[in-house]
């Protein structure tokens, strides 16, 4: 039985052998949600970048660009990171550069996997679905917040961890843990998040709605998937 286990921050990740396994990339709030999100919405491929400066570049390569550094669209960029933006027919048939705070990041540095796939409660059940038909060791990489913990991505790891149990060994204690947290938070996750740290960041940023929106499962049947240099 192939096994699932969970990374907390992209800070943790010399501890794990990525070689041959899975990953599920997560950044529920925002950038995965929102990678989710823009495919749904027609984009046809994201090239997630750590820098503001490669991220601008790829503009004279015809694409368009999206940044965000401390939950803030950064300027002189087409898009920033609320999944609301990419929902009115601007990303269809483009290819989107994207780079954000902690969720690009936990993307490129799990390129040594065999696979990356981008996670997000929007696309649950169509990662659930692929990585049982891959049959391959997971790794659920949680991007945190500057290399630290957060609960929402842990949050993410859980439910994707009871969508697998049976099926998955479960690897270390990471799992249960995330497992039990979403047991706990499930039935109205908007009130458990509400004190954690980057709800708080958002709120004060008056961005209510894409919390919401981004906690939802199962609104999308896409997957986005690593090839090459970028999401397709
Ligand atoms: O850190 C990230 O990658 C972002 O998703 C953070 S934010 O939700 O846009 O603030």
């Amino acid at each position: 039985m192939p096994s699932i286990d969970v990374c907390y921050s992209p800070e943790l990740l010399h501890l794990y052998e990525l070689e041959g396994k899975a990953v599920v990339a997560v950044d529920i709030l925002r950038a995965t949600s929102t990678m989710v999100t823009a495919f749904a919405h027609g984009a046809t491929d994201i090239i997630p970048v750590m820098q503001l400066e490669e991220c601008r570049a790829l503009a004279e390569q015809g694409c368009l660009t999206a940044a965000e550094r401390n939950g803030i669209k950064a300027e002189g960029f087409d898009l920033g990171n609320s999944p609301f933006a990419y929902m009115n027919g601007k990303v269809q048939g483009r290819t989107v550069a994207i780079t954000t705070t902690n969720g690009t990041r936990a993307i490129r540095l799990s390129e040594a996997a065999e696979e990356i796939v981008v996670g997000a409660f929007l696309n649950l059940e169509a990662v659930a679905e692929h990585l049982r038909a891959l049959q391959l060791d997971v790794l659920v990489v949680c991007a945190g917040w500057k290399g630290k913990f957060n609960l929402e991505d842990t949050l993410y790891a859980g439910a994707l961890a009871e969508r697998l149990q049976g099926e998955f060994e479960f690897e270390n204690d990471a799992t249960l843990a995330s497992l039990y947290l979403y047991h706990a938070a499930k039935d109205d996750m908007v009130t458990f998040l509400r004190q954690s740290s980057h709800v708080r960041r958002l709120e004060n940023l008056e961005i209510h709605k894409d919390i919401e929106f981004c906690l939802q499962h199962d609104t999308y049947n896409v997957l986005p998937v690593w090839k090459g240099d970028r999401l397709v």
